[in-house]
């Protein structure tokens, strides 16, 4: 697989990692190698001939001649075939089931996390690591433990997912394009996500102007916060398992801003250290990724007039998630 384009590796090649290296193909602008275990849940079928991620790729690389693209994809349960990637995706670990909190998979995939984490970096110590893996802030911390790497290279995908989720229900609730609806919905990846209402707008013009000339009620608004911060549990329930095209065109999002060096700002989770007045907890903030990853973090309870119940909810949330993160320490995983 030797051409001049950078290397995604993607660890986990279930729903959310096949998406992830899907989306990155078709930008063109890397290869992407997919790994997974040799022997995945599927191989009880009777008539299975080799690993799920072999099959992924390949069912990914026959679709390059009629989307069009050159990267290519290259399934393994091998870390050697990862080397030297520009950024590793972490996806593996079991999914949510309906009724399930993204805490009840705490240890099971703490264990997974560190053992993948571990290995990768291992023979890609240069790259930059996006975590995927539920529940999310508290398996950046199992990361960051495993790879011993600096805090600003290994963030985790939450808030651009809980954002496009905010975003789609007010557009579709005002009737205005998804594009021109710009939010940020910050904090854990829990229940407690906290979505930022102050500096949420509709074409520029603040959401609550919207609500105050009558075209978006108060309820309205209400709900679709509601609904966002019940996003994933709505999905699960709705699915099966935890949602998939969403999460993965987020990562995504995040993977290009890293490999091409965009200076996006992006809500991403990243390890504080006194912002918002939390220390040593991962936690979703707003953050300029770059090639370096988590390049400069930026406190809104600093720079702009959060509300009180924003503040709140703010504060809230990094409780939550530390206490989360406390139950890994008691079991010992961190
Ligand atoms: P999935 O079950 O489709 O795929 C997970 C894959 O991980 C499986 O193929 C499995 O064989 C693999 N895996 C397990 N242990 C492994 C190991 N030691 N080494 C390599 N591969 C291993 O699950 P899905 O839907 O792709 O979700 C993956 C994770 O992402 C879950 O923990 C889910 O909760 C989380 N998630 C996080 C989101 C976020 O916004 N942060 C959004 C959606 C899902
Ligand atoms: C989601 O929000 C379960 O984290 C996953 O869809």
């Amino acid at each position: 697989m030797a051409s001049g384009r950078k290397k995604v590796s993607v660890i986990g090649a279930g729903n959310v990692g096949a998406t992830v290296a899907f989306h990155i193909a078709q930008q063109g602008y890397a290869d992407v190698v997919l790994l997974d275990l040799p022997d995945d849940l599927t191989l009880e079928k009777p008539r299975k001939t080799g690993s799920m991620a072999t099959g992924k790729a390949l069912d990914l690389n026959q679709a390059s001649p009629i989307v069009g693209y050159s990267s290519r994809i290259k399934g393994t349960s091998d870390y050697a075939d990862m080397a030297a990637s520009d950024v590793v995706v972490i996806t593996s670990g079991r999914p949510r089931s309906p009724g399930m909190s993204r805490e009840d998979l705490l240890a099971v995939n703490a264990d997974i996390v560190a053992s993948v984490a571990a290995q990768a970096v291992r023979v890609s110590p240069a790259a930059v690591y996006i975590v995927v893996s539920n529940p999310l802030d508290a398996m950046c911390h199992v990361a960051l433990k495993a790879t011993s790497l600096p805090a600003s290279r290994v963030i985790g995908q939450a808030g651009v997912l809980d954002s496009t989720r905010y975003r789609n229900y007010i557009a579709e609730a005002v009737g205005v394009a998804v594009e021109d609806i710009q939010a940020y919905v910050l904090g854990g990846h829990g229940d407690q996500m906290v979505p930022i209402r102050s500096l949420t707008t509709i074409g520029g013009i603040p959401v609550q102007q919207w609500v105050e000339s009558g075209k978006l009620t108060e309820e309205q608004l209400q709900k679709i916060e509601d609904d966002t911060r019940q996003g994933g549990g709505i999905l699960t329930g709705l699915i099966g398992t935890s949602a998939w095209y969403a999460p993965g065109v987020a990562t995504a999002e995040m993977v290009e801003a890293v490999l091409l060096d965009r200076k996006r700002i992006l809500a991403t989770t990243i390890l504080l250290t006194g912002e918002y007045g939390v220390s040593d907890l991962y936690f979703g903030v707003p953050a300029l990724l770059g090639a370096a990853g988590a390049e400069e973090v930026y406190d809104l309870s600093r720079l702009v007039r959060l509300t009180p119940t924003e503040l709140a909810g703010i504060e809230d949330s990094a409780k939550k998630v530390r206490v989360t993160v406390d139950s890994l320490r008691s079991l010992g995983k961190l």
